[in-house]
């Protein structure tokens, strides 16, 4: 018989708060960045009145990490060859892509406000045929790392030298084609392929056992209690752990994976993450998953993120 769990961060015990391997100027450049990242994406989905926030904050770190630090890339030249890959299988988050994408130069922030609009190049899940920048759609989630295993494939075959990230949600890991991809990528010897798991532990619909929606069934996390790192790493995956929102494990973790492209072990970082992270009434809260911020909210969110000029 299933039992619900007790709601909250799930995996805090886990996280180490040491800030190694950096100094304290580029951490806070990165911090910097990322509560920007959070402010515009919150006050883009309140513009747009629809769109994700809870994925977007949670995943909001790593991606300041990969365009900022990690990532080979240019952005005025997004089609660029030799450029290192970064899929967001979790496509409901892609307000958060969107915003570092704008803050890194590959497209203006002014074009933030078009979010979820009819015509837009920023649609409400990434549209690989309309902004340049975008390795594949993706929004039907499952279905990312099989894209991003085949271009880690075709890279390895052509002797091409770039990297290729995906990132994966913990609720978006319930879905087998994940699962296939999981199982292949270690035959094939993919060190060039690094997945990235969100793991904040919810999903749309939050905790509670919904006793008066039975079809809805349980909405725990459905990975409580379960070794992830051991299946990875039984089905041949290298796993590093990291607290999702210490970019000083963040960026050298990713580095690592980078400089062993050539490896014969695909890698899966396992990221501890916190749904809605940086405000402090959005954090480990189902309700924003996707919701629009009032007025009122929004005044208290750019206060937390110590953001001064009002962008809506
Ligand atoms: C195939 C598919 N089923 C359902 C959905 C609807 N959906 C969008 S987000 C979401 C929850 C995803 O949870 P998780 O992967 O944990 O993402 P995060 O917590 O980072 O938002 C669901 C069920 C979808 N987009 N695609
Ligand atoms: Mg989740």
């Amino acid at each position: 018989m299933c039992v619900t769990t007790t709601p909250g961060p799930h995996t805090l015990g886990k996280i180490v708060n040491a800030r190694k391997n950096m100094s304290n100027e580029d951490y806070q450049e990165l911090e910097a960045l990322a509560r920007r990242g959070r402010w515009l994406a919150i006050s883009t989905v309140a513009g747009s009145g629809a769109g994700h926030v809870g994925g977007p904050f949670s995943a909001m770190d790593i991606m300041v990490a990969l365009y900022f630090r990690v990532m080979n890339i240019k952005p005025d030249e997004p089609g660029w060859a030799e450029r290192d890959r970064f899929i967001l299988s979790k496509g409901h988050s892609s307000i958060g892509q969107y915003v570092v994408m704008a803050l890194r130069g590959f497209l203006p922030v002014e074009e933030l406000k078009t979010f979820d609009k009819g015509g837009s190049r920023l649609q409400g899940h990434p549209d690989v045929t309309r902004l340049p920048g975008l390795e594949t759609s993706t929004g039907s989630l499952g279905q990312g790392l099989s894209v991003g295993l085949g271009i880690a494939l075709g890279a390895r075959m052509r002797s091409q030298k770039f990297h290729t990230f995906v990132m994966i949600g913990d609720g978006e890991l319930q879905e087998g084609m994940i699962w296939e991809a999981l199982h292949i990528a270690p035959r094939y010897k993919l060190g060039n392929l690094t997945a990235i798991l969100d793991w904040n532990g919810l999903q749309q619909f939050g905790w509670v056992l919904a006793i008066n929606e039975p079809h809805r069934g349980d909405r725990r996390d459905p990975w409580s209690g379960i070794d992830l790192r051991g299946i990875f790493e039984k089905l041949g995956w290298r796993c590093i752990e990291v607290n999702g929102h210490d970019f000083s494990q963040i960026v050298p973790a990713l580095e690592s994976v980078k400089a062993s492209g050539n490896s014969d072990q695909p890698t899966m970082i396992i990221a501890h993450t916190i749904k809605g992270k940086g405000v402090q009434f959005t954090e480990g809260k189902h309700e924003w998953h996707s919701k629009v911020a009032t007025k009122e909210e929004l005044r208290i969110i750019a206060q937390q993120l110590d953001i001064k000029e009002a962008l809506v």
